[in-house]
């Protein structure tokens, strides 16, 4: 298994965010992925590879230009390496600002993502995307939830010149982004497993009402379950999310990862141990599909790369 990272993710670290009012030190940190990239190498279960570079017209056809360019010019504009500066609009919460090297962070995690996408095109039956920061918040022209630009979705959007693609989202929180840049179309499957919208982030998308429009009326769909869900129900969704992937029969699967579903994660909310990890990993590995795991949220930053390890021996098995 190729495991794509780059160390350019570190130019983005945010020391602050506003939560409720009070300013807290940054969930999203570096040492996040710093974490995970560790203990894969220790455990020598993938060969580590440097993203390419792509153009950056990937990012501006499943983003709003004026967007891009925004983000681009902000981070230009900040004085100081440690300094954030929070946006007033082109943003939907007070957990994202824009720093020095955000937009070069931002679209090295996209370029981590296109990566894992061509190695999949090329043959690779499954590659990791150690993206930092995340993606699936991001909508056209939105950043929220400490995500910029929609690294799986650019990566769908790739992959879907080629044929159908599944995204399979079991990030704690729904992927606003990602259901907002596939809803109206029926090649791309967008389903997400998450903690009940109407109490956790992003608070407005992720019910199970919302099936998508158009000609992608029913290629959306969403298992909202409450805090507190374990290890049978959880894997109970899965299972029936599976099914639904197999169903649509895609010739790409791509996960975005997130591993704040775990009990002790500081900002999630369910009861799921390390050793689920490696379910999660072994049921999702019986589709065999070419499968490209893009990394979004987990917070419990020193159980992080236990999480990724059982998860890749799960899907490895
Ligand atoms: C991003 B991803 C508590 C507030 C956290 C923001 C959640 C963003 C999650 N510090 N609210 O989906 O993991
Ligand atoms: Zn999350």
């Amino acid at each position: 298994m190729r495991i794509i990272y780059s160390e350019t993710h570190r130019k983005h670290a945010p020391r602050w965010e506003f939560f409720e009012g009070e300013k807290i030190p940054y969930a999203e940190k570096p040492e996040r992925i710093e974490s995970i990239a560790k203990k894969l190498k220790e455990k020598k279960v993938g060969e580590f590879v440097s993203p390419k570079e792509y153009s950056e017209d990937l990012i501006y056809q499943s983003h709003n230009p004026h967007y891009v360019d925004f983000i681009k010019k902000k981070a230009s504009l900040v004085k100081n390496p440690q300094d954030s500066f929070f946006a007033s609009y082109y943003i939907m919460d007070t957990y994202t600002p824009i720093q020095q090297g955000t937009y070069q962070a931002a679209k090295v995690a996209v370029d981590t993502a296109v990566t894992g996408a061509e190695l999949l095109q090329n043959g690779e039956k499954i590659v990791y995307s150690l993206c930092r920061p995340p993606g699936h918040h991001a909508e056209h022209a939105t950043m929220g939830g400490y995500c910029y630009f929609n690294n799986a979705a650019i990566a769908a959007a790739y992959l879907s010149k080629t044929g159908k693609v599944a995204i399979l989202d079991v990030d704690f929180h729904h992927g606003n982004g990602t259901q907002q840049l596939f809803y109206d179309r029926s090649d791309v499957l967008y389903i997400s497993i998450h903690a009940d919208p109407a109490v956790k982030f992003p608070y407005e998308s992720g019910f199970s009402h919302e099936t998508g429009v158009g000609k992608g009326k029913g290629f959306t769909k969403n298992y909202p379950l409450p805090l507190g869900t374990d290890s049978t129900s959880y894997r109970k969704t899965l299972q029936d999310a599976l099914k639904k992937v197999k169903q649509f029969n895609p010739a790409f699967l791509i996960v975005s990862l997130g591993f704040d579903t775990y009990e002790k994660d500081p900002i999630g909310g369910f009861l799921l141990p390390i050793s689920f990890y490696e379910v999660m990993g072994k049921e999702i590995g019986l589709l065999k599909k070419s499968t490209l795991i893009v990394q979004e949220g987990g917070y419990a930053v020193d159980a992080l790369g236990d999480m990724a390890y059982h998860f890749f021996v799960g899907i490895s098995s």
